[in-house]
């Protein structure tokens, strides 16, 4: 899978990128991350990206024009045009769902905000999607985008050890429930036992407990999901 970041700041990006996993997966060839400065896309002696907004108010907002032939020259380097991300509070909420389906990508192309945002002309301009990674505001998209790229990458087939590990993933089953709490030595920790259950060897009550453990997590964290009800219809297991 390729994936593209369009930024006016790359150098925020290279040691995340390198880390743990994300580099393993791009070391391996399985995921390429490049990155493009949004500034090579500017035109003009002040090389602007950015301008006011009609009406008024506060602020600069990021130019059509640079930001469109920025990605468009991207994409002449490729076959297809892939999905075009826009990192912005007004987005559509990342979620494991939009993530699994991301990681079924040939392409992402994340294009970064800065300054109150973008021309709404790019997204139409482009036929991009919105994201946002949870309501709050940032001071740009990047670190949106490398949460993105963090979640896409794990999933790309062969990038985690095991399968396995990305099944039971909290939001990652057939129910998408949060995991319960775990436990590493020592057995007891400033007074605080592990529960017996786990030590009993019996792993039909482990996972009975396990899964009770989950849905009274995903209860307690969001109360109105139905997802905990014995009557919820489970979505289709991802693979
Ligand atoms: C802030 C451009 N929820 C994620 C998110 C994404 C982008 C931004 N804020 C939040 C942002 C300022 C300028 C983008």
């Amino acid at each position: 899978m390729r994936i593209d970041i369009v930024t006016l700041f790359p150098e925020m990006f290279p040691g995340f990128l390198a880390g743990s996993l994300l580099g393993a997966a791009r070391d391996s060839g399985l995921v390429d991350v490049r990155l493009t400065n949004l500034r090579d896309f500017a035109t003009g002696v002040h090389r602007q990206v950015d301008d006011r907004p009609y009406g008024g108010g506060p602020g600069m907002l990021l130019m059509p024009g640079p930001v469109v032939a920025c990605v468009e020259a991207l994409q002449a380097e490729w076959p297809a045009p892939g999905r075009v991300v826009i990192l912005t509070p007004g987005g559509r909420r990342l979620d494991q769902p939009l993530v699994e389906e991301f990681s079924r990508a040939e392409r992402l192309i994340l294009v970064c905000g800065r300054y109150e945002g973008f021309d709404a002309r790019v997204r139409e301009a482009l036929g991009a999607e919105e994201v946002s990674i949870g309501d709050y505001v940032l001071s740009g998209g990047e670190a949106a985008a490398l949460v993105v790229v963090d979640a896409v990458a794990r999933l790309v087939p062969g990038v985690l050890g095991t399968l396995e590990s990305a099944r039971l993933d909290s939001f990652s089953g057939t129910d998408r429930l949060v995991e319960g709490p775990q436990y590493t030595r020592p057995r007891e920790f400033r007074g605080l036992a592990v529960p017996d259950v786990l030590l009993s060897g019996d792993h039909g009550r482990i996972a009975a407990w396990r899964r009770e453990q989950a849905l009274a997590a995903t209860r307690r964290r969001d109360p109105a999901c139905d997802r905990t009800s014995p009557t919820h219809q489970p979505h289709r297991s991802p693979s």
